[in-house]
């Protein structure tokens, strides 16, 4: 169960993010608004949230997932591995501080949050183009000290490993289709989800729920059929920026 959430508000300067999805200039105020209705269901989920404010230097700063890996044990502070981003982990680190015993990533290393996935006692890290075989080594050291089992996997086509794959629970593992094969991930009920709905295999659990992006009604339906209770959210203006459910917040 998850009881806390870290989240940062969308900055003024949002649309000067990173992104590689064409779809035009994101609508700041709309971001506002659905980034509230994002914190609505994480309340909804049981969550107390963190809320910082936002930050315009950082202008992909509300994507906090990036900026850390963080379990109910303990945190490890991360390097993004794109050097617009380089810095937001900082405040972070922060305000994880007080709450659980940290580590970092050190400066050999570059590691995106949005590159490690937990499914119950197994983590997995993502060789991408932010997180670097440094990086993971790293993390995976930490993450052995405290018995997970960790796999570090290369991977084609997506931004970051949780873009393509997320774990709901269960044994139940969303996976886009077109990404490269990773046996690792063969022990897992996996729902491939449909080429023209790939934004959504980016499902986040939260506790009881199932948050879902709206607009993608076969992956709906396919985490429905699961026995999930969903929470859909209007997602439009993070999908221009790259960016998907899990990355708006930390959950621990
Ligand atoms: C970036 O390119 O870093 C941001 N525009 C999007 C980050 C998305 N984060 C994630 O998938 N964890």
């Amino acid at each position: 169960m998850f009881t806390k959430a870290i989240v940062r508000k969308p900055a003024h300067t949002f649309a000067n993010g990173i992104t590689e999805a064409k779809l035009g200039k994101p609508d700041y105020k709309l971001a506002l608004k659905q980034h509230d209705a994002y914190c609505e269901a994480l309340e909804k989920c049981g969550l107390k949230l963190t809320v910082l404010d936002a930050n315009p230097d950082f202008p992909d700063s509300c994507f906090v997932e990036d900026t850390a890996v963080v379990t109910k044990d303990f945190g490890v502070i991360a390097r993004p591995g794109n050097k617009k981003r380089l810095g937001e982990e900082i405040e972070i680190k922060k305000v994880l501080e007080p709450l659980l015993p940290l580590y970092s990533i050190n400066d050999l290393g570059t590691l995106d949050g949005g590159d490690v996935m937990q499914a119950d006692n197994i983590f997995f890290i993502g060789l991408s183009n932010r997180t670097n075989l440094t990086g993971s080594r790293q993390l995976k050291e930490t993450l052995e000290k405290y018995n997970y089992t960790v796999y570090v996997i290369p991977i084609c086509n997506i931004l970051h490993f949780k873009t393509g794959v997320n774990y709901l629970g269960e044994n139940n593992l969303l996976v886009q289709e077109g990404i490269c094969t990773m046996n690792e991930l063969s022990a897992f009920n996996r729902i491939l989800i449909d080429q023209n709905e790939s934004y959504a295999a980016n499902c986040l659990r939260v506790n009881d729920y199932v948050l879902v992006p709206k607009g993608f009604p076969k992956t709906k339906a396919n985490v429905e059929k699961l026995g999930y209770k969903i929470i859909e959210l209007e997602l439009s203006e993070f999908q221009k920026m790259d960016g998907g459910l899990s990355c708006l917040s930390l959950r621990f």
